[in-house]
């Protein structure tokens, strides 16, 4: 027998349309990457299990199109989430810029809504040469929002699983606290005892 815990944790990445978010998700889940461009329409799911900390994490990431029309549906997906990738292009201004917004739209619908919800910011296609986005301004940006920053490639598999396990590890703490804080309350209802995804 496994005597490992199992923990499902539900993540999201989100940001402008066409930064890679779905991507990076390939490059992760798969290590595949496709230079063809298939905007996602609405949201899906992949699925990855790896092991962190002595622990057997089951990740279901969703990967969220970034069209201006799937924005309040998909922000339907937030609810529940453990954790969030902030996604731009670093040679797309407007990319950045929208992260605010995206990052809001996200502290607005996750619940509960805390502090200590982990996200994590990725600046893509560093292997590209015309970046608009200088490293020193996306690393203000998150130190002020206290989020980690990583600048990744989808294309080159650059920082990428890095990135990913960094969230991974902050949403397992935050699972962790919050199961500590319900056992030590004892005052789990059957239904919370049910929602919780420790096995
Ligand atoms: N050079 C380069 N191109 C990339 C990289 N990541 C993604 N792309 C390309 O950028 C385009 C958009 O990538 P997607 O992953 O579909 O972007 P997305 O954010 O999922 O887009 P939506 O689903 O429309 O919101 C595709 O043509 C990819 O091949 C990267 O790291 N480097
Ligand atoms: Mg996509």
């Amino acid at each position: 027998m496994n005597p490992r815990k199992k923990v499902d944790l539900k993540l999201i990445i989100v940001g402008a349309l066409g930064v890679g978010k779905t991507s990076l998700l390939h490059q992760y889940v798969h290590k595949t990457f496709f230079e063809d461009y298939q905007t996602t329409l609405g949201a899906s799911i992949l699925s990855k299990i790896i092991i962190l900390n002595d622990t057997t994490l089951k990740l279901q990431i969703w990967d969220t199109g970034g069209q201006e029309r799937f924005r309040s549906m998909v922000s339907t997906f937030y609810k529940g989430s453990d954790g969030c990738i902030l996604a731009f292009d670093v040679t797309d201004l407007e990319s950045f810029e929208a992260l605010n917004t995206w990052r809001g739209d996200v502290l607005a619908k996750i619940i509960p809504t805390e502090q200590s919800y982990p996200m994590v910011a990725l600046g893509n296609k560093i292997d590209l040469e015309d970046r608009q986005v200088p490293q020193e301004v996306a690393q203000d940006w998150c130190k002020e929002k206290n989020i980690p920053y990583f600048e990744v490639s989808a294309k080159n598999d650059i920082n990428v699983v890095q990135a990913f396990e960094m969230l991974a590890s902050r949403a397992l703490s935050r699972y962790r606290n919050t199961e500590n804080y319900l056992t030590d309350s004892i005052k789990l209802s059957p239904e919370d005892q049910t929602r919780r995804r420790c096995c």
